[in-house]
């Protein structure tokens, strides 16, 4: 394991070397995750060429040890600064950098009054550039997070009955991961149905599913820290002709989008290539949102599949492929895959089923 870790180290030094930055101070959680291993949600990373330190208070100092095992462990007490400003005077740092990105403006006044160097440096998304393309280890823990949520769908289809609420679903649904070996739902689960699925991010509510009713589940399990993310429409009882021909426009969109990925495209190309399918169909104004996104520590990470996406993918990256139709006052179908891109393909991860499902 701690190989792993090695190597992400010696990749940010190949970052910094070219930023010319002495130290680098990570904040954020999912990069100090990444970075070292320590899943606590206190903690901050001192990292220079030489050190890597992991400095965090007496809550977590036995759990970073056991983590963090690249890392020296420093215990402060009441704020970092003194532990910082400890280490930037013994690894005489000048220059320091730090997650602009993530840091508040608070924060960042904070650090500016009370570190003692000369130049504070934007990381930028330094770590997170890094992120975007997954390990080996990585893809297992996505894969476990994805199949977790295939089972949650084949769980839930037998509790989809009128009278059962949006709600009562959702807390089936984020039980089921947990007994499964999910931490918990990596996104507040959506349950959307009938007419309220028009929304395409209605947060389950009290309504109670009624027969006739198009049914959108959008949910994910968080496995050891890595998220999934997944969307399923499905029917109970005989479906609207108008929504089941909006189903099969979603579906061969969705599957074209599949086809569209691959190393060497950009994310924009690929919202393209579904986007039109959806136009022809004669819906381009009901599918508002990007086809995808980059998927990991984070629900939502680069690469973006959008109009704004402009990282080419590469081999290794995770993203999900989600087109949908929303159309107000009648209802909304969505269906959403995981893929890794491989080479000219993409390797789907998802197995939950896609054809129209009735219950
Ligand atoms: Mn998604």
């Amino acid at each position: 394991m701690s190989d792993i870790y090695k190597k992400r180290l010696e990749k940010l030094h190949g970052k910094m070397k070219l930023m010319d930055i002495d130290a680098v101070l990570i904040t954020k959680r999912e990069n100090y995750m990444y970075m070292s291993g320590f899943t606590g949600t206190s903690a901050c990373l001192f990292i220079t060429g030489q050190r890597a330190v992991l400095l965090t208070d007496f809550r977590y100092v036995e759990q970073a040890a056991v983590q963090a095992p690249e890392y020296e462990i420093l215990k402060y007490s009441g704020s970092n600064f003194n532990a910082l400003n400890h280490l930037i005077e013994c690894e005489k740092v000048e220059k320091l950098s730090f997650e602009d990105r993530h840091l508040t403006f608070a924060e960042h006044a904070e650090f500016v009054s009370r570190l003692k160097v000369s130049v504070f440096s934007p990381l930028g998304g330094a770590v997170e550039e890094l992120r975007r393309i997954k390990d080996a280890s990585e893809i297992e823990l996505i894969k476990k997070a994805v199949n977790i949520a295939d089972n949650v769908f084949t769980h839930i289809l037998k509790f989809i009955k009128p009278g059962v609420s949006e709600i009562e679903l959702a807390a089936e649904m984020e039980h089921f991961m947990k007994r499964q070996g999910a931490t918990g739902p990596s996104f507040e689960t959506i349950v959307a149905s009938g007419k309220r699925s028009s929304m395409p991010h209605g947060i389950a509510s009290e309504k109670k599913i009624e027969s006739g009713d198009v049914i959108t589940m959008d949910y994910g399990a968080l496995y050891k820290g890595y998220c999934s993310d997944i969307t399923r429409t499905v029917f109970l009882g005989k479906p609207d002709n108008e929504l089941e021909r909006i189903y099969r426009i979603v579906l061969d969109t969705q599957l074209k989008g599949v086809a569209a990925v691959k190393q060497g495209i950009t994310g924009k190309e690929v919202d393209t290539a579904a986007r039109n399918v959806i136009a022809n169909a004669g819906f381009g104004d009901n599918f508002g949102h990007g086809l995808g996104h980059g998927v990991g520590l984070e629900i939502h990470e680069e690469p973006m599949l959008s109009m704004r996406g402009v990282i080419e993918l590469k081999d290794g990256m995770v993203v999900t492929v989600e087109p949908g139709i929303y159309v107000t006052g009648l209802g909304g179908v969505r269906i959403e895959d995981m893929v890794v891109v491989n080479g000219e393909t993409a390797r789907v991860l998802t197995s939950a089923p896609k054809e129209l499902i009735v219950i």
